[in-house]
């Protein structure tokens, strides 16, 4: 499905108009990409669906010639004339793109007068006196530029956790099964189930540390070793992720592991801790005046302290530590635990598999049930239903379900939730599924309170059982649209709505950040995959570890729930619920 937005055409068009600036073509032509530009960005209307079927007629301003280029961008998501464009200049020339705050104007400027053609380039000219002396610069714009520099990089080296997961197992299994290996783990930001990681923290402990530090060096997905000694190594893999190894002794690892899974925030009030009962810690044992505690396990540290075991999502030093001195630490959610998950797509929209396809997949995954919730009509690049569709397939499910016991597809949709915050299908047809999600596909770009308002007026709908993805930010590559979590929080209470915990390792959405607050207003979060094919059931597990980070227990999500307690549910009226 192509991914294209207002904002993509526009930028499409702009960059065309820059290229064709570049190249020193006829004024006029380059005007032409720019007005257009300046059309689709300020239409009064849904140009994306518009372009995709090729009804931009009569639109002032975009003429034959853009309308067909829209058309192909719009309903392919590329465009071969660019591209082709795009191939007569060098390729790093288009990083300089990627920078916020650096316009079309400023890179021809660049790259004409200076010739500049990459970010190394662009960086080093900044830190001398060539750019601030260009006209339109100045040491303003120098700064800016420099401090978007850094923020690219910033985001260049982070991978998601569901990017990395996988292989991160994979080694991990490798070091596991090696004969001079105890113990082994992996600490740091993927042990805490961050959503975006900078690298891995592999710990062994073994009598032979070099050997194993060699090991590891040698590893056939090594693309670089930066260090390799005694102890530790750190490497960088062929798809740019550094990780770092860690060799320690068998009485030294829960303390390595303690430490090097962090987070420092914790850490540091974990030692403070240690501090006030004469103890200090640090990764290697605890050291002190008095009588020293023993310990074998991770566990024994924390007990040492007066406190009980932190689960390691929650060490972000947000409350954790207290919890577990008031020996008040919640009971999190488990994989196990779930019963059946909402948001499920076929290929009735973009999904790649059947309903039946889905369905044994989830029986696979010890699932009771299976919500499925195709696109609706408006998310029109998805394939989405319109109503006829959409009655089709709910008896479609009606069917299948005859089939089966102890099992059940669930009748829902996606439904997208428009401008307004009006919805796609009218209540009528609503009524007749057994739940719906209510998600943002497009206009991304209102202010905050006009994206606000546009939720809860969703929410306010008695069919709407949950939100998508609440925010739509897409990690490490869109950020979330403006609005006022709170206010969707507190909204979400008073109508009894539910919040998604989309468990799509692009998404993650709620963040984290907020559950706790939601499940102390009693908002339940149902976990779900947003699965486009069986293999994305996988996904649940990415999402029941974000619910953890989020302190969230089993009875805080909905789909922990078993199907006759879920069918008995979904048939209150939301007021009841
Ligand atoms: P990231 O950026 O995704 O790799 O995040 P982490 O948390 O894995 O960070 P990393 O790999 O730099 O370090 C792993 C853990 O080691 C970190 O969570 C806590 C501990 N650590 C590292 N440096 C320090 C430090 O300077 N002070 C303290 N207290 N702990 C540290
Ligand atoms: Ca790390
Ligand atoms: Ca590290
Ligand atoms: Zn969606």
């Amino acid at each position: 499905m192509p991914d294209v937005t207002r904002e993509s055409l526009v930028n499409t068009l702009e960059e065309i108009a820059l290229l064709l600036e570049l190249k020193g073509e006829n004024p006029f032509k380059t005007r032409a990409y720019r007005n257009g530009a300046e059309v689709v960005q300020n239409f009064d209307g849904d140009i994306v669906e518009r372009a995709a079927r090729n009804d931009l007629k009569g639109i002032k301003g975009i003429g034959d010639a853009l309308q067909q280029k829209l058309n192909e961008l719009a309903s392919t998501g590329k465009l071969e004339y660019f591209e082709n464009l795009r191939a007569e200049f060098p390729p790093t020339l288009f990083e300089l793109f990627e920078l916020q705050g650096l316009g079309p104007k400023k890179i021809k400027a660049l790259y004409d007068e200076l010739g500049i053609s990459s970010i190394p380039q662009l960086k080093e000219a900044c830190q001398g006196a060539e750019i601030a002396n260009l006209s339109g610069f100045g040491s303003k714009t120098v700064e800016k530029i420099l401090s978007a520099i850094e923020n690219r990089a910033k985001f260049a080296d982070r991978f998601r956790l569901g990017e990395v997961a996988p292989l991160a197992e994979t080694l991990l299994e490798r070091l596991r099964e090696h004969p001079k290996v105890s113990r082994s783990a992996i600490a740091g930001s993927y042990r805490r189930a961050k959503e975006t990681l900078h690298d891995l923290d592999f710990l062994v402990a073994t009598k032979e540390p070099a050997e194993l530090t060699k090991f590891f060096s040698d590893f056939p997905e090594v693309n670089e070793v930066i260090v390799q000694g005694d102890t530790k190594a750190s490497v960088r893999l062929d798809n740019g992720l550094q990780c770092d190894l860690r060799a320690v002794s068998n009485d030294h690892f829960p303390f390595a592991l303690q430490y090097f899974t962090g987070s420092k925030e914790h850490n540091v009030a974990l030692r403070s801790l240690a501090l006030k009962k004469g103890l200090s810690l640090n990764e290697y044992d605890f050291t002190g005046e008095g009588e020293i505690p023993k310990v074998g396990e991770e566990i024994d540290i924390y007990e040492a302290l007066g406190l009980d075991w932190i689960a390691p999502e929650l060490r972000e030093n947000r409350g954790e530590i207290e919890a577990a001195c008031d020996a008040n630490l919640p009971d999190l959610v488990k994989l196990t635990q779930l019963r059946g998950t909402f948001h499920n797509h076929t290929i009735a929209s973009d999904g790649k598999n059947t309903l039946e396809e889905m369905a044994t997949a989830a029986q696979d995954h010890g699932l009771q049930y299976l919500g499925i919730a195709d696109h609706s009509k408006s998310s029109f690049q998805a394939n989405g239903l319109n109503e006829k569709r959409l009655i089709q397939q709910i008896e479609e499910i009606r069917t299948i379900n005859t089939k089966f016991e102890n099992f059940a597809l669930l009748a829902g949709s996606e439904v997208d939730i428009l401008k307004d915050g009006s919805l796609d299908f009218h209540d009528d047809l609503l009524a007749e599924l057994d739940y719906c999600v209510a998600s943002i596909h497009n206009v991304f770009n209102l202010p905050e309170k006009e994206m606000t308002s546009r939720l809860i007026r969703a929410m306010e709908n008695d069919y709407v059982t949950m939100l998508g993805h609440v925010t739509g930010r897409l990690l490490l590559k869109r950020d979330p649209y403006s609005v006022n979590m709170e206010k969707i929080i507190d909204c979400a209470a008073e109508t009894k709505t539910i919040i998604e915990l989309n468990c799509n390792p692009w998404r993650l959405d709620m963040d984290w950040r907020w559950w706790h607050r939601a499940r102390d207003k009693n908002i339940l979060t149902s976990i779900n995959p947003d699965a486009h094919s069986t293999g994305q059931l996988q996904f649940l597990a990415y999402g029941v570890r974000l619910a953890r980070k989020g302190w969230l227990r089993r009875k805080d999500v909905l789909n922990c729930q078993s199907l006759t307690e879920i069918q008995a549910w979904l048939k209150l009226p939301k007021s009841m619920r």
